[in-house]
């Protein structure tokens, strides 16, 4: 996506470098039309590096992103490790862009998990109108989000359960292939899991609020694409109606609601899109001020380098 927003013009580019760890050292990965050798993280230099973008997992963040802000590099980091570090923006560029200049505090912007960004996406306009008390959101979250072996052990799992050959899950708990499992990020003290304690943290966080965000967060063998039901409950009316006009005129979000087969959108869908989708949007009358509605996105896209590369571009055009 970076190369694709510099061919867009949306910012330029000197030069870029690709890093990991030794095992990757000398590998070839593309960028655009351009093919770039991977570098060895461990001992590099970051001086005279602008920007560093790490989506290597926590542990790599917690280790090397102090070494790239010491040296004077900001970075943009996919990671939970620094989200709810007090002076480190997590910024949703549609909802708080303006916290982008945060970054002078530690050097660091983080992205925020997947789920809470097409989640907030769909919702903070409708908070502007009639304030969010509480979110019950349950999950159906793609193989992807763990990364490529998560994706290769769902499809051969699946292949191999077909040839009678069914073999013993390495990357989830259970087996994934015509599967759904509760479970996402360790277990926290009060049994909800990381995944849902993000949801919860990372909201409050972005949009300054003390909501209520219960969430139960489930692994579905889906490759790419997560989706989202939520159950909202506002301090005021707001009809469904008046909802659907407003998440039509959002930034980011299309409304695609028919109440007919196949009117609303699904994993399969959306893959590849850059818009979070919205369905299923319907009166809850069981609350006094309640809203129900079925959020899907890419969340390779929106809930990962789309939102990381539009952060770059406001950086770099308005900050830098
Ligand atoms: C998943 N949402 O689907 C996770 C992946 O905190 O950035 C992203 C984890 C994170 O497993």
């Amino acid at each position: 996506m970076l190369a694709e927003f510099q061919k867009e013009g949306k910012f330029s580019i000197d030069s870029v470098v690709a890093f990991a760890s030794k095992k990757s050292k000398g590998k070839k990965v593309s960028f655009g039309d351009e093919e770039l050798t991977v570098l060895d993280l461990e001992n590099y230099d970051f001086v005279g590096i602008n920007i560093a973008i790490f989506c290597a997992g926590s542990h790599v963040s917690e280790r090397y992103v102090p070494i790239a802000t010491e040296a004077g590099c900001i970075v943009v980091d996919n990671t939970s490790r620094f989200r709810m570090k007090e002076g480190v923006p997590l910024v949703i560029p549609e909802i708080n862009k303006d916290k982008i200049t945060e970054y002078k505090n530690h050097n660091i912007i983080s992205n925020p998990n997947c789920t809470t960004i097409q989640m907030l996406l769909a919702l903070h306009l409708l908070h502007q109108k009639a304030k969010i008390k509480r979110i019950v959101a349950s999950t159906y979250q793609s193989t992807s989000g763990v990364g490529k072996a998560a994706m290769d052990e769902l499809y051969n799992q699946t292949k191999k359960i077909f040839m009678n050959e069914a073999k013993k899950p390495e990357i989830f708990p259970k087996q994934i292939a015509f599967n759904c499992i509760p479970h996402i990020g360790e277990f926290m003290e009060d049994g909800s899991t990381k995944e849902e304690w993000k949801m919860q943290e990372e909201a409050k966080k972005i949009l300054e609020e003390d909501i209520k965000v219960t969430a139960t967060c489930v692994r579905v063998p889906v490759l790419v694409g997560h989706a989202i039901a939520v159950n909202v409950e506002f301090d005021q009316h707001i009809t469904e109606e008046e909802a659907r006009e407003m998440l039509s005129e959002d930034d980011g979000v299309l409304v695609q609601d028919k109440r007919e087969d196949g009117g609303y959108m699904t994993q399969i869908d959306v893959v590849q899109e850059n818009a979070v989708y919205i369905s299923r949007i319907r009166q809850d009358d069981t609350v006094k001020h309640g809203l129900n509605m079925w959020i899907v996105a890419d969340n390779l896209r929106k809930g990962a380098a789309l939102n990381i590369v539009q952060i770059l571009e406001i950086l770099i055009k308005e900050h830098l």
